[in-house]
């Protein structure tokens, strides 16, 4: 399989020419909540807008479906941002996509239009169905529509030809049902968005803290007095987050910036919830900036480390936590000495970061009494992320910073319940102990055999041994790497089955069947047999609460995730078996009371997430410096010295969000604090590589990757925006860059696409 020579078809922004002005160097305020407000006024109405926005994250209110940050005890009235704001304001929106939509519009014409348009037309409101070789979308029964996914799994050869893919804003209670269902069917093939996303971190803490999470609460973060913010852009994508810095930083914190954008939000922020922050001001956030080389961090961590370890060896006692290091953790002696000498040459090299930088920050490291370290994309999706994320505990380790108040490790999760699904058993690599719940709960053997991640599900639809997919949300055929490739390995598909709320790329790549299930979104009322039913989620840093919808669904044939799921696996499995799926469907607190006995820390669930504000789940490295691994201790790791390399002439491309975007949802084509209007397709650069280069900027380009081995593959018509990134590396939007991606360049470890390192060149158009 190689990667195609020929054009993309048009996506957003190629219509455009987009215009640029300089960058912002601060975030929120009151431009911010302009902005909210006028998106959510254009989507939903002064009422809705009133009806939504006010019951956002309160707590009798719903979950912000925008991203994971916690709530916090005490809640502003209006608890959201302008992010927030904007995914309300698409899910609640007035707009409408039935069926004599899909009767004007045939797949064709829909396979032509960019993301933006597509999501914008509306809400899904009725189920449709694709038949073999119709150009168009029909409706359906739900009946029939269950009855033809039902069909199709029963002729499977296998259970493990078929693939279920969940997002993250699937709620528990849904996400339990389906991966019952799914391995009642006979399979793990539960690949979600997070092999994308944090798995990363989920396998580099699993295999040094022994567990697969943060370790922070909100009232950590308030009390640290050292925070480093490492490969994230919390302006745009947890813009509540810059509160609890803020916070911090008026307790006395320093924060440190790892990255190589100079982000907006992260050099200095106006809180728009304070008098304060609308009259302008606003808090410097950052007090230092490390510019870092993309892929840079390993190594930074690692000159971090030998500088603790030296500054020990010259004042023994005073810098590392002996007693922690004694007491709880193990390979202690083998990681200083393999940090004892550094080639600080090397370091150099692969950080972009001048020594005194880095020894200055090692200094504020030693001289910190409560450490936390947050991170995001930035580190994940390397190829060598996992070992990048050890390095951080290992950082951590030596001064004690994990289970003591005010330190340790922040991965901010990205889709609202991403890390709720993944509690509830979506996971393709299930725990033993996790599928011996299951069958003393329910008394069927549920298969033990690893399924498949999102890269390997990808390969088995390529290779015809997947051929039902099944998405629980989300949009699989644009937020997955190498876009050629995916598309024609979904096109092998026999059934493909979108559960959505919105129109998406994933209804126009399709199987030689295709279903449209559309269903319920978090802002909106849900009832059912028993009456009118709330669902739970867990956020970033493990709190589980309550989410309530309070608008009227858009419309009256949509089924909610959980009735959906059900519904199907009563359909498939035949009536008797040892689950009560109608009873699910009719009330959630049945399948909450299932949960409490299955999942560790659920217990006294229906009455812990009925307290206001919820309740928060153990973690032991957290509650009482327990170790879950193997030998009880936490871990710290050797890691080969590794950076990426580039060719001369060649950039590196990381790729990234704007500020008017959720993944593959376009809310805008503004990227207000890096400067961009009215388009996407832009690519920016350092202007002394550009120089380099012999490019202008403003010149129009492709992208061009490169992969040992297979043909180029090519995004077309970018311009050229000179930007003050770090040196040798550049920035492009996702999805328009997928295709870049090779979908075999991954991470060793946790095999998540390495969308933050992809090696191009820049090719004038003419
Ligand atoms: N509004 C909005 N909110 C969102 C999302 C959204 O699309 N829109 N998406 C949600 C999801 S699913 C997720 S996972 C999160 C994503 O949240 P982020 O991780 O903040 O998202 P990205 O835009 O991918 O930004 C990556 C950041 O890391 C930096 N970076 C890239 N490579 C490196 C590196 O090698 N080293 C370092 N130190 N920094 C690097 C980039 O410059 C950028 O600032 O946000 C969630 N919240
Ligand atoms: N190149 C590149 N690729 C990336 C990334 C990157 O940084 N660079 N980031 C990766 C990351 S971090 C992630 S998490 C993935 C995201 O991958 P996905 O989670 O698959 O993608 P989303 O764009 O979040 O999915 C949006 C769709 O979800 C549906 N939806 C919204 N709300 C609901 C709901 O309540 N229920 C249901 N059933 N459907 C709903 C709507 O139809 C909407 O179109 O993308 C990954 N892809
Ligand atoms: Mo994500």
């Amino acid at each position: 399989m190689g990667g195609g020579q020929a054009e993309e078809p048009a996506r957003t922004g190629t219509a455009e020419q987009p215009t640029v002005t300089p960058p912002k160097t601060r975030a929120a305020g009151l431009p911010g909540v302009r902005a909210a407000m006028r998106h959510a006024l254009g989507e939903m109405g002064p009422r809705r807008t009133a009806l939504t926005l006010l019951a956002v994250n309160q707590k009798r209110g719903f979950d912000c479906p925008g991203c994971a940050w916690p709530e916090g005890d005490h809640r502003h009235r209006a608890e959201f941002c302008e992010n927030g704001a904007k995914a309300v304001a698409e899910e609640a929106t007035r707009r409408r996509v039935g069926r004599e939509f899909f009767a004007a519009h045939p797949v064709a014409d829909l396979a032509g239009r960019d993301d933006h348009w597509l999501g914008q037309r509306g809400r899904l409101t009725e189920p449709m169905v694709l038949r073999p070789g119709a150009t168009h979308y029909e409706p359906i029964s739900w009946e029939d529509a269950f009855g033809l996914v039902a069909d199709e799994l029963n002729a499977l050869d296998s259970p493990d030809e078929a693939v279920f893919y969940t997002s993250g804003r699937t709620s528990n209670e849904a996400a339990f049902v389906y991966q019952l269902f799914v391995r009642a069917f006979g399979t793990n093939n539960l690949p979600d968005c997070s092999n994308m996303c944090h798995e990363s971190s989920g396998r580099a803490l699993g295999e040094t803290i022994g567990i697969g999470k943060g370790s922070v609460t909100l009232e950590d973060l308030h009390a640290a007095d050292l925070i480093l913010v490492v490969g994230q852009n919390p302006g745009t994508n947890h813009p509540r987050m810059l509160s609890a810095l803020e916070r911090a930083k008026r307790g006395g914190a320093r924060i440190v910036a790892v990255n190589p954008l100079p982000e907006a939000g992260l050099l200095r922020f106006d809180n728009p919830q304070t008098a304060r922050g609308l009259v302008g001001g606003g808090t410097p956030l950052a007090d230092r900036f490390l510019q870092i080389r993309l892929g840079g961090d390993l190594a930074l961590f690692q000159a971090f480390g030998h500088a603790l370890l030296r500054a020990e060896e010259e004042a023994p006692g005073t810098v590392l936590d002996r007693a922690f290091v004694e007491e709880h953790t193990t390979g202690f002696a083998e990681y200083a000495a393999a940090l004892r000498d550094l080639d600080w040459d090397a370091v150099g090299e692969a950080t972009g970061l001048p020594r005194e930088a880095i020894e200055e920050v090692a200094g504020w490291l030693a001289a910190s009494r409560r450490t936390v370290v947050c991170w995001a994309m930035g580190l994940t999706q390397h190829k060598h992320s996992v070992p990048t994320i050890r390095e951080v505990v290992n950082v951590l380790l030596l001064r004690g910073n994990i289970g003591r108040r005010g330190a340790g490790v922040c991965p901010v999760r990205g889709h609202s319940n991403v890390q709720g699904d993944r509690t509830m058993g979506i996971n393709e690599r299930p725990p033993a102990a996790f599928l011996d719940a299951l069958r003393a709960e329910f008394g069927f053997e549920p298969p033990r055999a690893h399924g498949l991640d999102v890269v390997e599900a990808l390969r088995a639809m390529r290779d015809g041994r997947a051929k039902v997919f099944f998405a629980m949300g989300g949009n699989f055929a644009a937020a997955t790497p190498d876009t050629r490739a995916a598309h024609e390995a979904l096109r092998r598909l026999r059934l493909s089955v979108q559960v959505s709320t919105k129109l998406n790329r994933s209804h126009t790549v399709t199987g030689r069947t295709a279903l449209i299930l559309p269903t319920l979104g978090r802002t909106e009322r849900d009832v059912q047999a028993s009456g009118e039913q709330f669902v739970t989620v867990e956020d970033s840093m493990g709190a589980v609460h309550a989410s309530r919808g309070s608008l009227p669904p858009a419309s009256p044939d949509l089924l909610s995730e959980v009735a959906i799921v059900c519904r199907l696996a009563r359909r498939t499995l035949g009536p008797g078996g040892a689950v009560p799926w109608e009873e699910f469907a009719g009330d959630y607190a049945a399948v909450r009371e299932r949960i409490a006995r299955v999942v560790p820390g659920f217990e006294r669930f229906e009455e812990r997430v009925r307290e206001p504000g919820g309740f928060l789940l153990p973690h032991p490295p957290r509650d009482s410096r327990t170790f879950t691994t193997p030998s009880g201790r936490a871990v710290f790791s050797v890691n080969r010295f590794e950076a990426p390399r580039v060719p001369p002439g060649r950039l590196l491309l990381q790729t990234l969000r704007s500020h008017d975007q959720y993944n593959t949802t376009i809310y805008g084509l503004d990227d207000r604090y890096r400067g961009i209007h009215h388009g996407r397709r832009v690519v920016f650069v350092h202007p002394d590589d550009l120089a380099g280069l012999g490019i202008a900027d403003g010149t129009l380009v492709d992208l061009v990757g490169e992969w040992p081995g297979q043909e180029d593959r090519r995004a077309p018509g970018f311009r050229v925006v000179g930007y003050p990134t770090a040196r040798g590396c550049a920035a492009a939007y996702f999805p328009e860059t997928n295709v870049l991606v090779p979908l075999d360049s991954t991470a060793e470890g946790s095999n998540t696409p390495t969308s933050k390192s992809v090696v191009v060149r820049l090719e004038v158009t003419t």
